[in-house]
């Protein structure tokens, strides 16, 4: 690299804190210009690990990322520029590390406030290397033609791109990107070096490095009123160390018309004694040979004159022009824009995030929780997507309370207990019970409704309805139990039938299942009418009895097998309880006695 170039079209630079925009800008700069190599080779973000996909024009690229400065340096031998987009509170300690590396050569800390060294939007090399933000917006860059290399290299204090508090000063790189482009060939390099107090390098370490790059052929400064850095400069020009044009202004000449003194946008940029007046550094700039115009609006002639005189006296040959690739444009944003459609991925009917609150089936949050619904409510706009009557929602609690558990010994319980016992966490524990839920145990309510309502509604008799289940060699889901008999009935089917009884217009199904367990309780005592087949036939009364369903509706709700739902959803409190019940008795590994094996040959 020639002395005086920070940058090539092949550096390479790390980036402190995940800041995916930034960093996409400086990918998609590297697109426009023909880079070959992606301009950040690895991101620091404190605490992680692994990569970050971002576009390198068309392509998805993977950039490592590093939990230290240390890591991404070793890892990254070769990428000498860091980037500090650490906030203010972080950026001391972050850069320091950074300085110490010896693989790094150029810091630059975007961070405000700091006082030392940053507030720089960045810094540019036309056509090679671009630093964070630097620039704008793809369309600016384009417009600058700041893509490929021009002859003038271009210094200044400020980089904000917008800064309210200080109109002159706010965006003025951008600005003098837009007026370089539109008056000379362009930009060679452009840096801002930041507002603060102390800036980490001076508008003269610029112009000094800028004289001794060969492509650079004329110099733009552009200074701001406060503290004494634009005198630096002067110096050099007196010392007849600058041999190239420089054209100069220092902004905030209007400080003069406030009585005090004044604090501009940046830390830097107070307007304190006549000699850091705008107007003192102006005429000093002139005197020292600096081409410096009379007001701000003079300042596009003034380098548009120097320029070209530069051509005319053949120091500046003509650019090599050249169309950019266009940079594909973001899928979001271009259908946010309604230049594009794309097809969804999901479908979903049920609920919705997207705006100010929640809601359920069109319900809002607020609607849920101020008109008092039950957990009720909530399933059936979840599950049915509508709102049920209110005996029907009581019914539909009725059963997850009464479905919650049955003690410690049935499938799902015991092997949720086995599995706490052997330390697994909690959705270990209940998935293991879970997963016993199926057609013996818990999950035969859907079955016990499809068949009783096809033997219902094709009118069988209990006889034919049970028998014709023996031939086709299947048990009736919900009948028969392992503990309740004929004389000692489940408690829960009585409640769940008084209810029925009591809010139900009908209940036609349930008595049909009641037939079919007078027939079944004839031919063996432990053929009762179970849980399952109580809340089988009892969903099917509701279904049919509410008015709320369609028969399809109903024939679909049956066939997809709405109804396991319910003890799945109520199985689980008690699966969580036995599981919490196992952690807080800290009972030790379970092991099935030897004794309770019948061992066989
Ligand atoms: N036999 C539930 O059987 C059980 C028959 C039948 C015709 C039947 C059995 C069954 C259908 C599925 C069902 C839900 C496996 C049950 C639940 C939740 C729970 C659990 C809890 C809770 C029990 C003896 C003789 C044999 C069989 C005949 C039996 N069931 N015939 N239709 N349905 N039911 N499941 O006691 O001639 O000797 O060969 O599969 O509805 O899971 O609390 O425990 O809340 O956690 O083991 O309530 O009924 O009887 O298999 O020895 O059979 O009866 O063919 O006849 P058992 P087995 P045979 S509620």
């Amino acid at each position: 690299m020639a002395t005086g170039q920070l940058f090539s079209r092949t550096t390479q630079a790390l980036f402190y804190n995940y800041k995916q925009l930034p960093i996409q800008r400086m990918l998609d700069f590297d697109f426009l210009c023909g880079r070959e190599l992606p301009s950040v080779a690895g991101i620091i973000n404190p605490g992680a690990e692994g990569f970050q996909k971002l576009f390198f024009g068309q392509e998805e690229i993977a950039i490592p990322v590093h939990s230290t400065v240390e890591a991404a340096c070793a890892a990254h031998p070769t990428a000498d520029v860091f980037i500090n987009f650490a906030s203010f509170r972080s950026a001391a300690a972050s850069s320091m590390a950074a300085l110490k590396q010896p693989t790094v050569r150029v810091v630059a800390i975007i961070a405000e406030g700091v006082v030392i060294g940053p507030a720089t939007v960045g810094g540019i090399q036309a056509g090679a290397f671009k630093i964070g933000d630097t620039a704008g917006t793809i369309d600016n860059i384009v417009a600058c033609k700041l893509y490929r290399p021009g002859s003038v290299g271009f210094v200044s204090k400020s980089g904000s791109e917008n800064n309210a508090s200080f109109p002159m000063q706010g965006g003025m790189s951008n600005e003098l990107y837009n007026t370089i482009a539109r008056v000379t060939d362009g930009i060679y390099e452009g840096i801002a070096i930041g507002g603060d107090v102390f800036p980490g390098s001076t508008l003269s370490d610029h112009v000094l490095r800028f004289n001794n790059i060969p492509q650079v052929k004329m110099i733009v400064v552009l200074g701001e009123l406060g503290g004494r850095d634009e005198y630096s400069l002067v110096e050099a020009l007196k010392q007849g160390k600058v041999n190239k044009p420089v054209v100069a202004w220092v902004s905030g000449t209007c400080a003069r018309l406030f009585k005090s003194e004044v604090q501009f946008g940046h830390a830097g940029a107070k307007s304190g004694g006549e000699m850091e007046s705008a107007q003192a550094k102006n005429q000093a700039l002139k005197d020292a040979g600096a081409a410096v115009p009379t007001s701000y609006e003079a300042f596009e002639i003034a380098i548009k004159e120097t320029f070209e005189k530069l051509v005319e006296e053949g120091k500046i040959s003509s650019v090599k022009e050249f169309t950019p690739p266009q940079i594909p444009e973001d899928l979001n944003i271009a259908i946010k824009s309604g230049k594009v459609r794309a097809p969804t991925h999901i479908i979903s009917t049920i609920s919705d995030d997207r705006g100010e609150e929640p809601c359920y089936a069109g319900v809002p949050m607020s609607s849920i929780v101020e008109q008092g619904y039950g957990v009720g409510d909530v399933i059936s706009l979840l599950w049915f997507k509508r709102s049920l009557p209110r005996y029907c929602t009581h019914f539909i609690e009725i059963c997850i309370m009464l479905c919650a558990d049955h003690g410690p010994c049935v499938s799902g319980a015991h092997n949720t207990i086995v599995t706490a016992r052997a330390g697994k966490d909690l959705v270990s524990s209940l998935v293991s019970g879970l997963l016993t839920i199926g057609p013996r145990f818990g999950g035969a309510i859907d079955d016990a409704a499809r068949y009783f309502k096809d033997a219902y509604d094709r009118g069988l008799t209990p006889y034919e309805f049970v028998e014709s289940m023996k031939k086709k060699g299947i048990r009736v889901p919900g009948i028969g139990h392992r503990i309740k008999r004929g004389d000692n009935r489940d408690k829960r089917v009585e409640l769940l039938q008084q209810f029925a009884h009591t809010h139900f217009p009908s209940v036609k199904y349930m008595e049909y299942a009641v037939q079919v367990e007078t027939y079944t309780l004839s031919k063996a005592n432990n053929l009762v009418l179970n849980v399952d087949g109580a809340i089988g036939s009892l969903f099917l009364d509701l279904l049919a009895g509410s008015g709320m369903f369609s028969k399809q509706e109903i024939d679909e709700i049956v066939g997809i097998g709405y109804l396991n739902g319910l003890f799945v959803l109520a199985r689980s409190i008690g699966l969580i309880g036995h599981t919490f019940d196992q952690k807080r008795l800290k009972q030790p590994l379970y092991r099935h006695p030897w004794e309770d094996v019948l061992y066989t040959k």
